[in-house]
């Protein structure tokens, strides 16, 4: 397996699960999602110039209410990048990272979006090149990102089966190379992980570098529109709004949600979840507990190796 992934063989002792870190008292996981972001930041620094952003200010690092948590923010801007945002949380019973970056809106290229919970027994990871478009219904933009990338989720969705029901609306958000996947806390998985990140990373990069200027203002607002529908998406129905809120409290959680992590959801567009999410949305104004509306569904992978969709026609 390892040598498949051309991975390095295995040298560091891992960190018992268990253990407590005295100075800190943080439980050691065999993974902090730490190297994760620098190995972005160094890799983006490569090919760009990046510039704080004016939201690093006010999000840099916070410690939960009972004291014993951490969280941990930055955040970027670069030419062709609107946001580079990341956000750590560390706590006695859980790792989190939730790493996405948004292009600026002269592109139409994919958002690179790297979401892992981690708790002592289980991983909950999403890890994928959010297409801008849809790609379901719209060959040519799918054609443009995404065939020459299917090799590369066909590496990794071998050993990261799929991680089974979604909120379903969710899939139109996802490329045919998503890593959706639930997986048991390990050595060996956080280093396939680390690699995956490492691979999807850097073709994103090359996206981003490689994509030219758009000037035509309607292809703009497109994009740009499109770029708010996701983050509407995201704000209103992030699986971890719960445990923020326990971390942190309603109010700061909210702020981190619409001012830091999905940052433009106020300001880039002025149409709501509802406009945009008209389907399904008459019989419950509210989201219910578990952040999903629409009911789960997709309980295998809803792409072939060839990157066609296999589910019912969906409508964007
Ligand atoms: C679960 N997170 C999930 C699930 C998805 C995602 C698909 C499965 C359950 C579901 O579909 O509701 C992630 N969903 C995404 C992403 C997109 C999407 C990335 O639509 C992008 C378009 N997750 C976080 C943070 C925390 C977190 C910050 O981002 C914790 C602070 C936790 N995610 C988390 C937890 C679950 C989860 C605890 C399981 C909870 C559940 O299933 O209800």
């Amino acid at each position: 397996l390892r040598r498949k992934l051309l991975l390095p063989p295995l040298t560091r002792t891992a960190t018992s699960t268990g253990s407590l870190n005295k100075s800190t008292c943080i439980r050691s996981f065999s993974v902090s999602y730490k190297k994760f972001v620098e190995f972005a930041l160094d890799e983006t620094r490569s090919r760009t110039h990046l510039l704080p952003s004016p939201l690093q200010e006010k999000f840099s690092f916070m410690k939960s209410k009972d004291g014993k948590g951490r969280l941990s923010m930055l955040s970027f801007e670069a030419a062709k990048i609107r946001l580079l945002r990341s956000l750590i949380i560390e706590t006695e019973t859980m790792q989190v990272l939730d790493f996405t970056v948004f292009p600026a809106a002269e592109y139409d290229v994919p958002i690179f979006c790297a979401n892992f919970f981690t708790s002592a027994k289980t991983n909950i990871v999403v890890l994928d090149l959010n297409p801008l478009h849809d790609i379901i219904n719209q060959y040519e933009y799918k054609e443009k990102y995404f065939k020459s990338l299917i090799p590369l989720g066909l590496k990794y969705t071998e050993f990261f089966p799929w991680g089974g029901k979604l909120t379903s609306e969710s899939i139109q958000f996802f490329s045919p190379i998503v890593i959706w996947t639930k997986f048991t806390s390990s050595p060996q998985n956080y280093d396939i992980l680390y690699s995956a990140f490492r691979d999807y990373y850097k073709v994103w990069l090359e996206l981003i570098c490689k994509a030219v200027k758009e000037s035509d203002e309607s292809q703009i607002f497109h994009n740009l529109e499109a770029q708010h529908r996701y983050l509407t998406w995201r704000a209103e129905t992030d699986p971890g709004q719960g445990i923020l809120k326990k971390l942190i409290g309603d109010k700061l959680a909210k702020d981190m949600l619409r001012s830091f992590l999905f940052n433009g959801v106020d300001e880039l567009g002025s149409k709501t979840f509802k406009d945009y999410f008209p389907h399904n949305c008459s019989e419950e104004e509210t989201l219910n507990k578990k952040g999903n509306i629409f009911g789960k569904s997709f309980e295998n992978r809803p792409w072939n190796a060839r990157g066609e969709f296999l589910g019912a026609e969906l409508a964007f």
